[in-house]
Order: C-alpha cells, then sequence, then structure tokens
C-alpha cells in the first residue's frame, strides 16, 4: 500500500526536518500538503525541545509549485472566499524559529516562493530555482513578486517574473537567492549539521535575531536600527546572554538554558 501522507516529519536532537513527500506531482503543493506543513511547522515552533527547523524535498524536486491540476478550475470567488494561499501558505510567517531550506532539483513557482519564505536557503548543485507562473498566465501569488525582488533586486527579480527564466544554483548564489550551494550528495548531511549549530544557540537569541532581521526588509533604516537597538537591550534581560560571555571570559562552552 502507497503512503498518502504528503510530508515526512522528523527530529534530529534539536532540529525539526520536514520532508515533503508527493513524489508523483514533484511535491507539487496542494492543500493537503499545505495544511500538513503548517501543522508541523507549528508543532515544531511550539516544541521547547526544537531550535531550528529544516524543510527539504526529493532529489528531483523541492517543489515544482502550487498544484496546477487542483487549481485548474478554480473560480475568482473559490480562491477569494477560501483565503487561498494566505490561509495556509502563510503559516510559515508566523514561525519564530529558524527555517532552512535544504533545495536540490526543481524549486518552481510555489516551490521557489516557499523557500523565499524560508530564513536560510542551503541548495544542492542540481537546485534550479524559476517563478514560471507567466507561462500559465498567472503570476508568482505566494510571495514572489514581492520577496524575489528583496532578495536578488529589481533588475533579476522582474527578469526572473516576466520570462521564466530558471537560474541554476551558482546564479542563484551569485545572485543572493541562496545562501550556500553543497554537493547534491552532501544537501542534507551538510543542511542538518547547519542547523544543529544554529539550534545549539540560545533560542530567544536566535528568535530575536531572525525577528530584527526580518524587520529590515519592512521598516525604514531608522525604524528598524530602533527595533533592532531595543532587541539588543532586551538580551541583558536574558539569563543566556550573560552566561554567553560569562562562558567567553572563563574560557569555556557556554550552557544555554534557552531563556
Ligand atoms: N502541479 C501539478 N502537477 C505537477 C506540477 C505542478 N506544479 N509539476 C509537475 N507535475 C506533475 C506532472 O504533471 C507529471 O505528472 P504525470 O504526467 O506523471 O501524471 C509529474 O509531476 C512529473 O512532471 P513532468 O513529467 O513534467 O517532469 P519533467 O521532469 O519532464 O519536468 C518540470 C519537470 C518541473 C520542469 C515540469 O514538471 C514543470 O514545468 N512543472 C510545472 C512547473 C510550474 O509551472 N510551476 C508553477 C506552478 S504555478 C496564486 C498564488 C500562487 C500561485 C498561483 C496562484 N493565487 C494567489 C491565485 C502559484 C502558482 C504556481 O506555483
Amino acid at each position: 500500500m502507497t503512503d498518502a501522507r504528503p510530508i515526512r516529519v522528523e527530529t534530529h536532537g534539536r532540529v525539526g526536518l520536514i520532508t515533503l513527500h508527493r513524489p508523483q506531482q514533484l511535491n507539487a503543493l496542494n492543500d493537503a500538503l499545505m495544511d500538513a506543513l503548517g501543522a508541523a511547522l507549528q508543532a515544531f515552533d511550539a516544541d521547547p525541545g526544537i531550535g531550528a527547523i529544516v524543510i527539504t524535498g526529493s532529489d528531483k524536486a523541492f517543489a515544482a509549485g502550487a498544484d496546477i491540476d487542483a487549481m485548474q478550475d478554480w473560480s475568482y470567488m473559490d480562491v477569494y472566499q477560501s483565503d487561498f494561499i494566505t490561509r495556509n501558505w502563510e503559516t510559515i510567517r508566523t514561525i519564530r524559529k529558524p527555517v532552512i531550506a535544504a533545495v536540490a532539483g526543481y524549486a518552481m513557482g510555489g516551490g521557489c516562493e516557499l523557500a523565499l519564505a524560508c530564513d536560510v536557503i542551503v541548495a544542492a548543485e542540481s537546485a534550479r530555482f524559476a517563478l514560471p507562473e507567466i507561462k500559465l498566465a498567472m503570476l508568482p501569488g505566494a510571495g514572489g513578486t514581492q520577496r524575489l525582488p528583496r532578495a536578488v533586486g529589481k533588475a533579476k527579480a522582474m527578469d526572473m517574473c516576466l520570462s521564466a527564466r530558471m537560474l541554476d544554483a551558482q546564479e542563484a548564489d551569485r545572485y543572493g537567492l541562496v545562501s550556500r550551494v553543497v554537493p547534491d550528495a552532501e544537501l542534507l548531511e551538510r543542511t542538518l549539521a547547519l542547523a544543529t549549530q544554529i539550534a545549539s544557540f540560545s533560542l530567544p537569541a536566535l528568535m530575536a535575531i531572525k525577528e530584527s532581521v526580518n524587520r529590515a526588509w519592512e521598516s525604514s533604516l531608522t525604524e528598524g536600527i530602533l527595533f533592532e537597538r531595543r532587541a539588543l537591550h532586551a538580551r541583558f534581560a536574558s539569563a543566556d546572554a550573560h552566561e554567553g560571555m560569562h562562558a567567553f571570559l572563563d574560557k569555556r562552552k557556554p550552557a544555554f538554558e534557552h531563556r
């Protein structure tokens, strides 16, 4: 019997791993998958034993986009009244812990947008990024027209959105779309090692950094700097920050309690 669950969930120490699993459809993102992904992200976010989350796909596809088969006959009223995208795709925006995408193969349309919604993208050499919605007379409507220009600038974003241009991993790295590129055979191991390193740090400090960097996308420099300064001041109310500084001066490893 085939396993119809659209995602697989595992923990590796303080790291939560979510694997997208619709192999026949190259992990095309339908409601069942996005509901399950949102629920898994929320469960890891609420779990005090988890410090970082990894989302990955298969060797062939991180995700080939929104499920075209599911969408083909929807009407405006269907998507408007059910709040398509906002309803379940945007759950990732509410996650406060670091989320890392480990991308091999195709990250197209909604798959590229899902990766862009993560905090760090580790790309395998085989990774391919595109927003090809224009070929369907659609538009990248899960944050693509907004996050891509912030990530790579207007010129590259317009090129990708208007022409459906596909980037390979090295181009995506050069343009600032991804954080780092690794050999395919090492993608999961290297991403889990990165997530383990991140998760070993103080969780409230990680959350404050994520919140502050995200502020940079949405505010003026003056507002963003003020937000950052207050976040820094708040670090002095944290036991971990005092432990971190004392441990450095004592030349020992810090013992963070995530508070
Ligand atoms: N949806 C559904 N099925 C898909 C799919 C997708 N996005 N992508 C691939 N598949 C299915 C194929 O139909 C095929 O199924 P069978 O024929 O075997 O039943 C199977 O996966 C394998 O695909 P291929 O045979 O095509 O595999 P290839 O290696 O030849 O090609 C490919 C791989 C990734 C280049 C190709 O599959 C492809 O071009 N896929 C479509 C990529 C795409 O156009 N992605 C963008 C989807 S549109 C909105 C907000 C957001 C969006 C829309 C609206 N609103 C707020 C209204 C977002 C839209 C999108 O993401």
